[in-house]
C-alpha cells in the first residue's frame, strides 16, 4: 500500500510518495512535477489537470480554477465576491450559503458545489498517483492552510470521500514543511531550541509559521497569515496597468470580454516570471479583442513601484508570527523562504529588510509541502517505518462556547482552546444542567479569523436527559488531528446522595464550570464499554450527543455527489474509449487501404 502526500495549490498541485529510499515527487502524463488545479468541462467529457488547463480560453465559461478559494466559505461574504470578479465562470448561492458553480455540461445547466470539483481533481490525482506507483492509493495527508476553518477542512475530507481517498491527516502546509526541514537535519544545537521562521507564498496568499526544532522533535510556535496576498495579486496589477494601456492605445475594454480577461491574465502572469529574471520584459498579444493585435512593455523597477503596497504588506503576517511565537528577532535562527509566490526578486528584498538578514531556500520551493505530506503519511501508517520523530502543531484559533441563550459560557482562560493551542487535544468540561442542552462551539476572537468567515462552527445537542435537580455533565471535547473539534463524549454524573457526607448539588453551583485536560481526566474505555458504570460513589450514565455542524455537506449531498462522479466518471471513460476505438478503427482503413493498394499496384502491374 503506497502513501502519499497531496499539495493542492490555487495554482499547481503537487503529489509525492514514501518509497524505500525516501520521498519521490511524482509525474504527471506531460512529465512535469507540478499539475494545474484545473477542471474543465468540455463539449463530451472532463478534461483534468493539465489538460484542463489547456482547454481554458476554449472553454473559458466552464473552466474551473481556484476551486480552493470557494470551498467551505459563504457567498455573500465580501472577499468571496471579491474573489469571484477575477474568475470566469458563473456561480451562485447555495442552500447552505456556500457557493454553487453553474454551467452547461452535455446539453443541460448543471450546479457543482466546490467539494464535488475539489473531488473531481482528487480523483484526477489520485488516478495519476496509482499509474506512477502501480498499485491502489488511498491513504494521504492532505496539506491545508493553516487559516482554514472548520467547515473548510470538513469540506476537504468530503471531497477526499467522494474520490476515494483516505486522508490520515489534514496538515497544515507549514507544518509539513518543518517537517520536512526538520526530521532530516543533524546539526541542531544542544543547548536549548533552533527556531526557524518559514514563508510560504503561494498563488493567491502568504503562511507565515515559526517552528522550533529539537534533536527528535519539532514545535510550531505559531501560525499567521495574509489569505488576500499571493502571486495572483501581482499579475492583478500588471492586468490593471495593461487593461488601462491598452484602452488608450487601442480603444478596447477588456473587462467586457471574458476570453480577453483570461489571455490578458495569462500574459500578465508570464510577464511576471520574465520580470523575476530581467530588468524588462515585453508583452504581445494577437487578437485580443476588436481583432487588434496589442503591444507593451515594462520595466521591473515600474512594476515593482506599482506593487509597493503589495509588498509593504508582506511584513504584517511575519510580524505577527514572530511576536506571537514569543521570540525575539535575534532569536531566529534561519527563515525560509518557499512557494513559487515568493519568486519575485523585490520579495526578497523586502523579507531581508523585515528580518534583518537575507532569507535562505535551502528547500524545494515548489515542492517541500508535498514532501512533508507524504512523510507525515508514512509515519502515520503501519506500513512504513520512519524514525522516531514528535510533531507538535498549533490550532490558530480561539475556539470559544455558547449555551443556547446565544451567551459565551466563561471558561478559564477564557476560551475552551487558546490560540495556538497544541492539537490533537482532548479537553474535559463539567457543566450542572437538569435538562437537554446546547452547545455551540465558535471562534472566540474574530479577528484572528480571515475577513468575512462565519465564528460559528457547530452546534450540539447533549440529551435527551432530565432531572429533578442539576446534575454533574461531563462533556468531553477532541480537537482532532484534522484540526476539527467536536464532542466526543458526554456523561451525566449522579452522586449518590444516601452516602453520609455528600449533599446536593446547590443553586450556586450552576455556574461553576470546570475545566481540564480530558486525556488525564479518565479513561475512554470506561465510558465506551458500558452505558452506565459505578465509580465510587457516584453513578455516570452516558448521554446522546448530536452534531448539527453550520453549513457544508450533508449525508444525503455526500451520497448524491459520490453517486454524480461515478456517472461522470463513466462518461469520461466511454468518450476515451470511443476515441480509442475511432483510433484503432482510423489505423486499420489506413492499413487495409495501404495493403489493398499495394496489391492492387502488383495486380495492376
Ligand atoms: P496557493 O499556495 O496559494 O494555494 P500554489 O501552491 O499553487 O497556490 P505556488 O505554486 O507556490 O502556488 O505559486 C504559484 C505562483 O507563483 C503563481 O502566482 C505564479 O505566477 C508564481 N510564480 C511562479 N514562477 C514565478 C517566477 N519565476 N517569478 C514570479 N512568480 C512566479
Ligand atoms: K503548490
Ligand atoms: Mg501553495
Amino acid at each position: 500500500m503506497s502513501v502519499v502526500g497531496f499539495d493542492i495549490g490555487n495554482e499547481n498541485c503537487v503529489i509525492a510518495a514514501a518509497r524505500n529510499r525516501g520521498i519521490d515527487v511524482l509525474l504527471n502524463d506531460e512529465s512535469n512535477r507540478e499539475t494545474p488545479s484545473v477542471v474543465s468541462f468540455g463539449e463530451k467529457q472532463r478534461f483534468l489537470g493539465s489538460a484542463g488547463a489547456a482547454s481554458a480560453t476554449m472553454n473559458p465559461r466552464s473552466t474551473i480554477s481556484q476551486v480552493k478559494r470557494l470551498i467551505g466559505v459563504q457567498y455573500r461574504s465580501p472577499a468571496v465576491q471579491d474573489d469571484l470578479k477575477l474568475l470566469p465562470f458563473e456561480t451562485s448561492e447555495g442552500s447552505d450559503g456556500g457557493v454553487l458553480i453553474c454551467l452547461r455540461y452535455l446539453d443541460e445547466r448543471c450546479e457543482f458545489t466546490p467539494v464535488q470539483i475539489m473531488a473531481m481533481l482528487f480523483a484526477h490525482l489520485k488516478c495519476m498517483a496509482e499509474k506512477n506507483l502501480d498499485g491502489a492509493v488511498t491513504d494521504c495527508v492532505i496539506g491545508i492552510p493553516s487559516y482554514f476553518t472548520d467547515l473548510q477542512r470538513r469540506a476537504y475530507l468530503d471531497a477526499a470521500h467522494i474520490a476515494g481517498l483516505r486522508p490520515l491527516r489534514l496538515m497544515h502546509d507549514c507544518t509539513a514543511i518543518a517537517l520536512g526541514y526538520g526530521i532530516y537535519k543533524t546539526d541542531f544545537k544542544d543547548s536549548g531550541p533552533t527556531n526557524v521562521v518559514f514563508v510560504d507564498i503561494g498563488h493567491c496568499d502568504t503562511q507565515v509559521t515559526v517552528a522550533a526544532f529539537e534533536h527528535g522533535r519539532m514545535k510550531i510556535l505559531s501560525h499567521a497569515f495574509d489569505n488576500h496576498l499571493g502571486g495572483r495579486d501581482f499579475d492583478e496589477i500588471l492586468f490593471k496597468y495593461f487593461a488601462e494601456k491598452f484602452r488608450e492605445q487601442y480603444n478596447i475594454d477588456v473587462y467586457t470580454n471574458t476570453r480577453a480577461c483570461i489571455r490578458l491574465r495569462a500574459s500578465c502572469e508570464k510577464l511576471k516570471k520574465v520580470l523575476s529574471a530581467n530588468a524588462e520584459a515585453p508583452i504581445n498579444i494577437e487578437c485580443l479583442m476588436d481583432e487588434k493585435d496589442v503591444k507593451g512593455f515594462i520595466k521591473r523597477d515600474d512594476f515593482e513601484n506599482l506593487c509597493s503596497d503589495l509588498l509593504k504588506r508582506i511584513s504584517f503576517p511575519c510580524v505577527n508570527a514572530v511576536n506571537e511565537a514569543g521570540i525575539g528577532v535575534d532569536q531566529i535562527y534561519a527563515i525560509e523562504l518557499v512557494g513559487s509566490g515568493s519568486r519575485i526578486p523585490a520579495i526578497m528584498r523586502e523579507l531581508t529588510s523585515i528580518f534583518g538578514r537575507e532569507p535562505r531556500r535551502t528547500l524545494n520551493a515548489s515542492e517541500c509541502v508535498a514532501r512533508g505530506c507524504a512523510l507525515h503519511c508514512a509515519m502515520l501508517s503501519p506500513t512504513y517505518r520512519v524514525r522516531d520523530y514528535e510533531v507538535q502543531d498549533s490550532y490558530p484559533f480561539a475556539i470559544g462556547l455558547q449555551s443556547e441563550e446565544g451567551n459565551t459560557i466563561s471558561l478559564p482562560n477564557g476560551a475552551l482552546y487558546q490560540k495556538g493551542n497544541p492539537f490533537p487535544s482532548f479537553k474535559m468540561l463539567t457543566l450542572q444542567r437538569s435538562n437537554t442542552f446546547h452547545l455551540d462551539v465558535i471562534y472566540a476572537n474574530e479577528n484572528e479569523l480571515p475577513a468575512g468567515v462565519s465564528p460559528n462552527v457547530s452546534r450540539f445537542t447533549i440529551g435527551p436527559f432530565s432531572s429533578s435537580h442539576n446534575v454533574k455533565v461531563k462533556v468531553r471535547f477532541h480537537l482532532n488531528l484534522h484540526g476539527i473539534v467536536s464532542i466526543e463524549s458526554a456523561s451525566l454524573i449522579e452522586e449518590d446522595y444516601s452516602s453520609n457526607n455528600a449533599h446536593p448539588p446547590s443553586e450556586q453551583m450552576a455556574s461553576d464550570i470546570h475545566m481540564s485536560n480530558g486525556a488525564s481526566e479518565y479513561s475512554p474505555s470506561t465510558t465506551h464499554s458500558a452505558d452506565e458504570t459505578r465509580k465510587g460513589k457516584a453513578r455516570r450514565q452516558n448521554v446522546t450527543v448530536s452534531q448539527d455542524v453550520c453549513g457544508g455537506t450533508t449525508r444525503d449531498e455526500l451520497l448524491q455527489a459520490l453517486e454524480k462522479e461515478r456517472e461522470l466518471a463513466y462518461q469520461d471513460i466511454k468518450v476515451e474509449q470511443t476515441k480509442e476505438k475511432k483510433n484503432t478503427l482510423e489505423s486499420f482503413v489506413y492499413d487495409t487501404r495501404n495493403k489493398v493498394c499495394n496489391r492492387l499496384e502488383q495486380v495492376i502491374w
